[in-house]
């Protein structure tokens, strides 16, 4: 690091050391900030360059995740809401297996009774695979202590710990259509730190040895905040105990001075619309990208975020806006990243088992995620602002020939209404 930065930081942290550890609420650590910003390539989707059914096949975030995992010597913990059509996953344990590597997961479980391993039983049926590769007595469904599923809640976490000292995590499930083939727009971020790997540990001890998930779960009573010596910040909060709309998200946007860009797939939270709007009031430009099934849910928000001035666009492509993502004054020096895997809703804040990370001053960061927002957000054009977009049907790209049911409707591809041109099914190509 050059001196001048030390002159203007040092002064900083030992001023503020005495006072923030007395408060309990930040760590300092010794390493620099390291860290990988993983990013799915949907384009050649949107181009039009891969077209038709989405396969198993493993992309980029995959390989990253697989080389992540692998470059274990002592221990893996996985949280992941499940595992859908990524058999690389299976074979990467079977590998940190053979090289005696403890690989522990937690996972969803939709319905059914503890140890019914059977694939209807799990939203990604490939789920019920795992414990064959894991052994039964190193997975953990999401039932909490006192032995009842917290419905309707789910542990929708999506982030593995290697030898508690490095952390990915982000939007992207192990699925074809999330870290495999790209098909829906994710974020994942690796951080090497151990203070805040060790954040993720906490959360993982209570789910799968304290049997604790949604509500059961209780906050951590350390410190949530690490600050490493180039200024970054690092914060974790998970739901549902820590409330992370109220103590997170809107006081990062209530700070907000010039601008906010989010990419959400589910974006219901009341009063955070009402913060985005308060922020346009002070002049901070907003710009959101939505994801077209839920803008086609009733409770969606999205004509009171126009109607306050946001821009708003509802994107168009076969594969999902599945980031729970925002980049706050990118441009600033005092820039905020979020990434987590909490949808932006009542359900993420108060009942799902999530984590959301805010990571603060880091320009680099902030540069790669600004890059990446702007390359989706000029992918759909002005229209995309006021037409009414089915995320099954001839106004999504891709949609109808993609062998998934885009929609959750039941149908898919042909069997639906919205891909069927004056009654036949339309061939755009
Ligand atoms: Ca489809
Ligand atoms: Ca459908």
């Amino acid at each position: 690091m050059r001196a001048g930065l030390w002159c203007f930081i040092l002064p900083l942290v030992l001023f503020s050391f005495p006072l923030m550890s007395k408060s309990g609420s930040v760590l300092f650590s010794h390493e620099p900030f390291s860290y990988r910003l993983h990013v799915s390539d949907i384009f050649p989707w949107v181009t039009g360059k891969e077209y038709g059914r989405v396969g198993t096949k493993k992309q980029a975030m995959g390989s990253e995740l697989e080389q992540f995992l692998l470059g274990a010597r002592e221990r893996v913990a996985l949280a992941f809401y499940g595992v859908s059509r990524q058999p690389w996953v299976l074979q990467a344990i079977t590998r940190l297996q053979q090289r005696n590597i403890q690989v522990q997961a937690v996972v969803d479980q939709k319905r059914g009774a503890v140890g019914d391993w059977l694939p209807e039983n799990f939203t990604y049926s490939g789920t019920a695979e795992l414990p064959r590769y894991l052994g039964v007595a190193n997975i953990m469904i999401d039932l909490n202590h006192s032995g009842h599923y917290p419905r309707p809640s789910i542990m929708h976490h999506k982030y593995a710990v290697v030898d508690r000292e490095r952390v990915w995590f982000g939007t992207a499930n192990l699925s074809h259509t999330g870290v495999g083939a790209e098909y829906n727009a994710n974020v994942a971020m690796r951080i090497d730190s151990p203070q805040v790997a060790a954040l993720f540990s906490h959360e993982f001890h209570q789910m799968f040895d304290a049997h604790r998930f949604s509500t059961a779960k209780v906050r951590q009573a350390g410190p949530r905040t690490v600050i490493f010596p180039d200024g970054t910040q690092v914060s974790v909060w998970f739901s549902p105990q820590d409330n992370v709309v109220d103590n997170a998200i809107i006081p990062a946007l209530t700070a907000a001075k010039q601008t906010i860009d989010i990419g959400m797939f589910y974006l219901t939270e009341r009063t955070i619309v009402q913060s985005l709007c308060a922020a346009v009031a002070r002049e901070v430009k907003v710009r959101i990208i939505v994801d077209a099934v839920a803008n086609s849910h009733p409770s969606s928000p999205y004509w009171d975020l126009r109607r306050c001035g946001i821009s708003v666009k509802v994107e168009n492509w076969g594969g999902k806006m599945h980031m729970k993502t925002a980049l706050i004054d990118g441009k600033q020096a005092h820039s905020r990243v979020i990434i987590g895997s909490m949808n932006w809703s009542k359900s993420g804040n108060t009942r799902n088992d999530e984590n959301l990370a805010i990571i603060e001053n880091n320009h680099q960061l902030a540069q790669e995620l600004s890059s990446y927002f702007n390359k989706l957000w000029s992918s759909l054009s002005n229209k995309s602002q006021r037409s009414k977009i089915f995320a099954e049907g001839l106004t999504s790209i891709n949609s109808c020939f993609d062998g998934l049911d885009n929609d959750h409707d039941g149908k898919i591809d042909a069997q639906d209404r919205g891909c069927w041109r004056r009654g036949s099914l339309a061939v755009a190509r």
